[in-house]
């Protein structure tokens, strides 16, 4: 017969066991899935569809985005590039949803027609940055925009031409993508701001490339020729396009003024030339913020809806200095 001393020892001993048992499996639930608030970057799957490699600065951003992914040591980065089309961009996202990342980092070639697939990985409870250029859908859709203020950036191009012709003149604007944030946001800024004597003859898109900058140049020549005293280019590899395209056509640095955006070595090269008279900064060096934000989401931390990056212009007499410092 137990005695009751011997019962109570065992019903002890049993219960540590126990209790030793639900603590081991606790630990090892833990080291797969940590609980919320404490992921580290060793844990982060990151989806980055990027849009396209258009531009310099395109090739620049995502560079960025490779290379704090490995300085970081995030577990994944899950990367493509849809080629400047919208419907790869959506199957990229859906693709990233199915495999249940942590978070999606968007850069959207245009503002319209997200709300379906955003929608899907709000139910699919994965976090949203829109990156670079903005989206139209409901801010309830995604958690954060990061990116440039691209109607300030098109208003700080718009003083640059009233600077630049202040008796007025005709200007002609080479457009980036059609219904891009970045596009339609510069060219609402641009417009904010021109003077009234400054008339815009003519806008058509060069897709932000150069091979397409450079038929829509020779266009604008054939239909105004000398009419024209200005061009607003929205970036600088447009107007690396532009300026081929002048040469060709027997145009010296200046005879035409050329204000543009973004600040690449390109664009820098081409101040120096004398053929842009002023660029306006727009920075694609994105990398470790949308790393920092996407680990803030993933803890469940409070993170502003709209972060917007620092920029400025740069004029010809500084460029010589500060080419060789440029990162894209
Ligand atoms: O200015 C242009 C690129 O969305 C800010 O896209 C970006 C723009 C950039 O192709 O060069």
């Amino acid at each position: 017969m137990l005695s009751i001393k011997k019962i109570i020892l065992l019903l002890a001993i049993s219960a540590l066991l126990l209790a030793g048992c639900a603590s081991a499996t606790e630990a090892v639930e833990e080291a797969e899935e940590p609980e919320q608030g404490s992921y580290t970057y060793a844990d982060m799957v990151l989806c980055y569809p990027q849009l396209g490699a258009e531009s310099d600065w395109r090739t620049a951003n995502s560079a960025s985005i490779k290379q704090e992914a490995e300085n970081y040591g995030i577990k994944q980065l899950i990367f493509s590039d849809a080629q400047q089309k919208q419907e790869n961009q959506i199957s990229a996202v859906r693709s990233c949803i199915a495999q249940d990342v942590d978070v999606i980092a968007l850069p959207p070639v245009v503002e319209d027609g997200w709300d379906a697939v955003l929608t899907e990985a709000k139910d699919a409870g994965i976090p949203v940055i829109i990156v670079d250029r903005s989206v139209s859908a409901d801010p309830s859709l995604y958690d954060v925009h990061l990116g440039s203020d691209m109607f300030l950036e098109g208003q700080r191009a718009a003083e640059e031409m009233n600077r630049l012709l202040p008796d007025g003149g005709n200007i002609v604007e080479l457009f980036g993508t059609v219904g891009s944030g970045a596009a339609e946001g510069r060219a609402d800024g641009f417009r904010d701001v021109l003077d009234d004597n400054i008339t815009i003859l003519d806008s058509q898109t060069g897709n932000f490339t150069r091979a397409e900058a450079i038929p829509v140049t020779e266009a604008f020549l054939k239909k105004y020729g000398d009419e024209i005293d200005g061009m607003f280019i929205h970036n600088d590899d447009m107007a690396i396009g532009a300026i081929e395209a002048l040469k060709a056509a027997g145009y010296n640095p200046g005879d035409i003024v050329i204000v543009s955006v973004d600040g690449t070595r390109g664009g820098f090269q081409a101040m120096i030339d004398g053929w842009i008279q002023a660029d306006v900064e727009c920075n694609p060096l994105l990398g470790p913020q949308v790393i920092e934000i996407a680990l803030a989401l993933m803890n469940g931390e409070e993170v502003d809806a709209e972060i917007l990056t620092n920029e400025t212009v740069y004029y010809p007499e500084d460029a010589a200095d500060l080419i060789d410092s440029r990162q894209y």
